[in-house]
């Protein structure tokens, strides 16, 4: 692994780094890196915008090709799941969302959130030697705090219309200032764990290579079963002790498995397994959970 690749920022002050061209996105220099058939070859990239998701959801709605990527240095209203904020501050992340034009079932979109996160995790570990864990469903932790979270929002009304939105929000060059107080247990960014600045342009590119490779393997037969395995690799829920908040009830247990519908097995305390489908999971001691 070439570790240097992800540290050429490293120890450089804000202007050096500017000099370096380590701040600023770029359609180009994304474009350079990518060795994709369909994801980036149509990139939008904007300085400030309300939110990645809702304009991808825009463009996918006007029928834009599959495959095109909305990116931006600042979200003014980044969002997560349901209704919740994502802090999404200028110049620091990577705020991206692909189009995805499915010709499977977009029913499968948990399996879209499970590439998504393993291709971030793989394109981060990359750049950094240092790979981050998966805390079901959809994000990605790093020193027990929140790096990544994702977002995969569907339209479902025919095969000709359909179409998948997988929102990434990545804390790349986040400083702790940057967050907002009540977020500094819970949240951190690559260059917080590691001490590398990463040039954002790269990682974009490493993403988006990743992802179209596991995406194109998500509709052949067994193509989800290898992805389960490296997922449960992955998953910092397995084994532990979570709290389940769902819309009528709330209960405690030890996280078991992850099914091949991407769900997730829960064992109370006295003996039942429950299977659950979506849903608010806190796992002890990761992401600001005691
Ligand atoms: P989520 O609902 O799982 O997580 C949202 C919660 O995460 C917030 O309530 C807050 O506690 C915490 N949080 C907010 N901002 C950050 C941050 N920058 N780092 C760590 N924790 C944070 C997760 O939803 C899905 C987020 C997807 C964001 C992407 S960005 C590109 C695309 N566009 C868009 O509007 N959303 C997606």
């Amino acid at each position: 692994m070439d570790k240097t690749k992800g540290r050429e920022g490293a120890g450089m002050t804000e202007e050096s780094r500017a000099g370096a061209g380590l701040t600023g996105l770029d359609r180009q220099a994304v474009s350079g890196l990518l060795r994709t058939r369909a994801f980036g070859r149509n990139i939008e990239v904007h300085e400030t915008i309300g939110s990645t998701n809702t304009r991808a959801r825009d463009l996918a709605m006007a029928g834009i090709p599959h495959g095109t990527v909305v990116i931006a240095d600042e979200q003014r209203e980044g969002r997560g799941r349901r209704g919740r904020s994502w802090v999404s501050p200028k110049g620091a992340g990577i705020w991206m969302s692909v189009v995805l034009r499915p010709g499977f079932k977009v029913a499968w979109a948990s399996r879209i959130t499970v590439i998504a996160a393993l291709s971030v995790s793989e394109a981060v570990y990359e750049a950094t030697g240092s790979r981050p864990m998966i805390k079901w469903p959809n994000d990605l932790i790093m020193g027990n705090k929140k790096v990544c979270g994702i977002l995969t929002e569907i339209r479902a009304c025919d095969a000709d219309t359909d179409f998948v939105i997988a929102g990434i929000g990545l804390n790349v060059n986040t400083h702790t200032d940057q967050f907002p107080s009540d977020l500094a247990r819970s949240a951190t960014s690559i260059y917080q764990e590691t001490g590398i600045h990463i040039d954002r342009n790269r990682l974009i590119a490493d993403i988006l290579n990743s992802f179209e490779t596991l995406y194109e393997n998500l509709a052949k037969p067994d193509g989800f079963a290898q992805f389960r395995m490296r997922y449960r690799d992955l998953c910092i829920t397995l084994g532990r002790r979570v709290r389940v908040c769902g819309a009528n009830e709330e209960f405690e247990g030890t996280a078991m498995d992850i099914t091949g519908e991407c769900t997730l097995l829960v064992k109370l305390d006295d003996g039942t397994v429950r299977e659950i489908l979506s849903g608010d999971v806190s796992v002890r001691g990761i992401a600001g959970y005691i």
